[in-house]
């Protein structure tokens, strides 16, 4: 009898939810409330989530310290994380050289999801100037002209066709280049070029930097935990300035540079009596190719045909915001909702590119007869059906998505339950955008900005970016670390499902700005702007590090990013990309804090070198903290000290009055 129960075990699929298994509240898992509610259907129905694998699944501890080597078959090695010195592995490496190479291998795989995906948008450009893919076109001649100057091309008296040519042929480099600096290289600011340059870290091409630290971290090869971290963080800058930078801009070339939008996020963007599909993933072109299906006479026709209002589009997760923030598509939710959000029975197609998609997704669609379907041949799911995307016939796969998700709403028998929850925002606030915003139209400039941060009305910038993780509740560290910030009159700037997080907690509304400081919320109600700027998808980090340069340029506040008041968080990170962005931000000189966990063992060399080593040589540094009020303050004490080191911290004892002042005065 109990050899049965084993074998019906086995054979049970894996997303049905196991009752033995220990159950946590949803309210306790995410302040979504449409995912709570979700959560709950879910349970009711007997679908298993990650919620309930994360509750199920201790976190393996040596795994979490980076103290386990399996780089060769002479271990798995596993050392002491309460005493790290005590042993060493097989071959001798220590506990320093284990680490730095796992980390390494973490912003390499990081770093090889963001240039990939850049390669892919700049293989597309190409063959768009070549004339050979004719769907897409040039759409942002400015924005083409501004990229191109911004690497010395010649633009003046020359064709729209000829400037493309030349800047497909130079950001090629950010990838192949063997030798010599990468093209973005030259955006960077000269000081903090310097640093790069006499600390050896510059990148040539993505791949060749890649490759290196993978042969570097291989067994036996590089054992020097200072000498690994030089080649991590030159594999994170080609991310950063190479990889994530040109897929940021030859998306902006060619779909456009987005401007502020009005769009709403959350669940209750899904229609009940209209066909839904959720576009999830990273590659705008089938995002962008989809909505041109969606919108097709003919296509629309054939829902009405089968009883539905019509075709409601939505995006998830990163290729999500890039179509939020250009087209103003609404979005359906973050990481941590894309199981969730298929628990409505309302998607009639869900399309996923690359990045960030649970293959645990198969099953639930299937639990609710959703159509799942992988169009990326870099990205196939078991139990999910493939309608590969090809560039050059780009509607053949988008039509059929649309076809199929036609004739699931015709034959929709899942319950449906669409959460009522819809919340609206400002969202598409581009760096060219933010300078216009500031300087006006033909003064556009960051001089405004510094100024605001100069007399003390905004006390720093922050970027707090990044995933959603089931082992801290959903959206909880993000708003509440956000709202710490906005109060103690911190602009802060957001990508990716972070961004998506706090446009559900409302605050990327320009009314948001009563939970500013009094400094921010004049700005804000100045230039009419939400205390919180959404940039865009994860790739879009690229756009606070443009951001940055054009700060330091403005002038007033130092001559390097490592110089400015400005901090980094990826509060409920969980990807090796979001390792990868953060060791580019500390390489650009950004004091980075994250939480959930860090991968590494306390006192030990290479973290101390992360933690301080990195700062004393004139980059920025990493910190960790779970508390996002912790987090909070570790990040404005940094601000301030580099207020204190610029000089400017009087002229905000001076300008700022605190809310308590205030009350004073007024009594
Ligand atoms: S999608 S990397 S969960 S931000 Fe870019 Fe969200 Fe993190 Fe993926």
């Amino acid at each position: 009898m109990a050899e049965d129960k084993k074998v019906e075990k086995k054979k049970a699929p894996v997303t049905k939810l196991d009752k033995a298994k220990k159950e946590v509240d949803p309210k306790d898992l995410t302040i979504c409330s449409a995912t709570e509610q979700m959560l709950r259907k879910a349970r009711r129905d007997g679908v298993e989530t990650a919620y309930d694998r994360a509750a199920d699944m201790k976190a393996c501890p040596i795994g979490a310290d980076s103290a386990c080597c399996k780089h060769c078959s002479m271990g798995p090695c596993r050392l002491n994380a309460k005493d790290p010195y005590s042993k060493v592995g097989i071959c001798g490496a220590t506990i320093d050289t284990i680490q730095a190479r796992n980390f390494g291998r973490m912003v390499a795989a990081g770093g090889a999801a963001h240039t990939d995906h850049g390669m892919s948008m700049l293989d597309l450009f190409r063959e768009v100037v070549k004339g050979d893919i004719k769907e897409y076109k040039i759409k942002d001649t400015v924005k083409l002209e501004q990229v191109a100057q911004s690497i010395g091309i010649e633009t003046e008296d020359r064709s729209v066709g000829e400037i493309a040519k030349d800047l497909y042929q130079e950001l090629e480099r950010t990838y192949t280049q063997v030798e010599g600096e990468i093209p973005f290289a030259k955006r960077v600011p000269e000081k903090t070029l310097e640093t790069w340059r006499k600390q050896g870290i510059v990148p040539r091409g993505a791949m060749r930097e890649i490759m290196e630290l993978m042969h570097r971290s291989h067994m036996g090869v590089d054992q020097d935990y200072k000498n690994i971290t030089k080649q991590l963080s030159r594999t994170a800058l080609s991310d950063g300035w190479g990889g994530s930078m040109v897929a940021t801009e030859i998306s902006d070339i060619l779909f456009g540079t987005p401007t502020p939008v009005q769009a709403d996020v959350n669940m209750g963007c899904l229609k009940e009596d209209m066909v839904n599909i959720i576009v999830h993933g990273h590659e705008p072109n089938l995002f962008e190719t989809m909505l041109v299906s969606v919108n097709d006479p003919a296509m629309v026709e054939a829902a009405k045909e089968v009883g539905a209002k019509g075709i409601n589009l939505c995006g998830m997760c990163c290729s999500g915001a890039e179509m939020l923030s250009r087209h103003g598509i609404p979005h359906a939710g973050n990481f941590m909702s894309t199981e969730a959000v298929l628990v409505t029975g309302a998607v009639d197609a869900m399309a996923v590119d690359v990045q960030c998609i649970k293959q645990a997704l198969a099953p639930v669609a299937k639990c609710y007869g959703s159509y799942l379907f992988t169009t990326n041949p870099r990205c196939r799911i078991e139990g999910a059906q493939h309608i590969e995307f090809v560039e050059d016939e780009p509607r053949k796969c988008t039509d059929e998505v649309v076809v199929k998700a036609i004739a699931r709403y015709k034959n929709r028998n899942a319950q449906v339950e669409i959460p009522n929850i819809r919340n609206a925002g400002i969202h598409g606030f581009s760096h060219e955008y933010i300078e216009y915003m500031l300087g006006g139209t033909f003064r556009g400039s960051y001089w405004p900005l510094n100024d605001n941060i100069i007399n003390g009305r905004i006390r720093g910038v922050a970027g707090v970016v990044g995933c959603t993780n089931p082992r801290v509740k959903q959206d909880w560290v993000h708003v509440e670390l956000v709202k710490e910030l906005i109060k103690n009159d911190v602009l802060v700037l957001q990508t990716g499902c972070s961004q998506i997080a706090l446009a559900k907690a409302g605050l990327l509304t320009p009314d948001a700005a009563y939970m500013a400081g009094s400094g921010l919320q004049e700005v804000c109600e100045t230039v009419g702007m939400p205390p919180v700027l959404g940039l865009g998808s994860c790739v879009d980090n690229s756009r606070i590090l443009i951001a940055a340069s054009a700060v330091v340029k403005a002038g007033g506040l130092g001559e390097s990013i490592a110089d400015l008041p400005v901090a980094g968080a990826a509060p409920e990170w969980m990807s090796e990309k979001a390792i990868s962005i953060g060791q580019y931000f500390v390489a650009s000189g950004v004091y980075t804090i994250f939480g959930v966990t860090f991968p590494l063992t306390e006192q030990t060399k290479f973290k101390e070198y992360l933690f301080q080593g990195l700062e004393d040589e004139n980059l920025g540094k990493w910190d960790f903290a779970v508390d996002p009020y912790e987090m909070a303050q570790k990040m404005i004490a940094h601000i301030d000290k580099k207020r204190s080191q610029l000089g400017i911290d009087k002229a905000r004892e001076r300008v700022l009055m605190s809310m308590d002042d205030r009350r004073t005065m007024e009594e």
